[in-house]
C-alpha cells in the first residue's frame, strides 16, 4: 500500500503543478513565513479539475482505511472540497450526509451557522492544506460544540512544518511538532493527505533535471528551518 501511495501523491503532485495549484518562488504564509512554494486550492477552478481533485481525496481516504460517517466541509474553502468529494464518494458507492458552515450567523430565515446535514457520528473534515493548524481547530471546536465527533481530517497538502504557539508573553514561537502531529496526537484525530513536503521533494528531485534544481534547493532550505522530522 505504501509505494502505490506514494505513486499517488507523485500523481498529485504533478497535477497540481500542472494546474498551476503549486507553484515555486516566493511567497508569504499565513503565519508570515517566506515560502520558496505555495499551494493555492483555489486554482483549481473549473469542473474537470475538481472532479479530479475529489479522485485524488477519495483515494487517499480509501487507502488510508478511515472509517467516518459524514463530510463536513469548513468555511470557506473547505465547502466547495467536501461537496466535491461527498459526490466523488456517493459515485463510488459511499453515500454519506455532508454539512458545511457559514462564518456569519444568519438571524432570518434557516438561522445559525451550520447548513446542510446536522452533524453526527464521526465526522469527517476536508480542508486544503495544513500549515500551524489554526483553520483544523476551529472546525473542531464547532463540531464538538454540536455534539458530534471530529474523527479525521481529509487534507490536499501536508506542509509537515512547525506549527506556532502564542506564549503568555503574546510572543509567537515556533513549536517542535507540525500541526498534522499535533491534531493527531494530541486532538486524537486520524489525517489523511494526498501529499506531504516530502512527496513535493522528492517530485523536485524527480525533475531536477527539467530546471526545477534551484526550487529543489530552496524547498530543502526551507524544511531545513522551519521541517519538522
Ligand atoms: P493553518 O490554518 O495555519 O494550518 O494554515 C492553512 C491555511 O494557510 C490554508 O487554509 C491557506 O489559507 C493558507 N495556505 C495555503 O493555502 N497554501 C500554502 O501553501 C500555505 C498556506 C499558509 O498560509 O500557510
Amino acid at each position: 500500500a505504501a509505494a502505490s501511495t506514494d505513486a499517488l501523491a507523485q500523481d498529485f503532485v504533478q497535477f497540481c503543478v500542472d494546474a498551476g495549484v503549486l507553484r515555486f518562488g516566493e511567497f508569504k504564509t499565513k503565519a508570515g513565513r517566506l515560502s520558496p512554494y505555495f499551494f493555492n486550492a483555489g486554482l483549481f477552478d473549473d469542473g474537470a479539475k475538481l472532479a479530479r481533485l475529489a479522485q485524488f481525496y477519495a483515494q487517499a481516504l480509501l487507502a488510508s482505511g478511515i472509517e467516518f460517517d459524514m463530510v463536513f466541509g469548513p468555511a470557506y474553502k473547505g465547502i466547495p472540497l467536501g461537496a466535491a468529494v461527498a459526490i466523488e464518494l456517493a459515485r463510488l458507492g459511499k453515500n454519506v450526509p455532508f454539512a458545511y458552515n457559514r462564518k456569519e450567523a444568519k438571524d432570518h430565515g434557516e438561522g445559525g451557522t451550520l447548513v446542510g446535514a446536522p452533524l453526527k457520528g464521526r465526522v469527517l473534515i476536508v480542508d486544503d492544506v495544513m500549515s500551524a493548524g489554526t483553520a483544523a481547530r476551529e472546525s473542531i471546536a464547532l463540531i464538538r460544540a454540536a455534539g458530534a465527533t471530529p474523527h479525521a481530517v481529509a487534507i490536499a497538502l501536508d506542509r509537515q512544518e512547525k506549527a506556532t504557539e502564542v506564549g503568555s508573553d503574546g510572543a509567537v514561537r515556533d513549536v517542535d511538532h507540525s500541526a498534522v502531529q499535533y491534531v493527531q496526537n494530541q486532538l486524537g484525530l486520524q489525517v489523511c493527505a494526498i501529499a506531504r513536503l516530502a512527496d513535493l521533494l522528492q517530485y523536485l528531485q524527480d525533475h531536477a533535471g527539467e530546471g526545477l534544481a534551484g526550487h529543489l534547493e530552496r524547498v530543502q532550505a526551507y524544511r531545513q528551518r522551519y521541517g519538522v522530522t
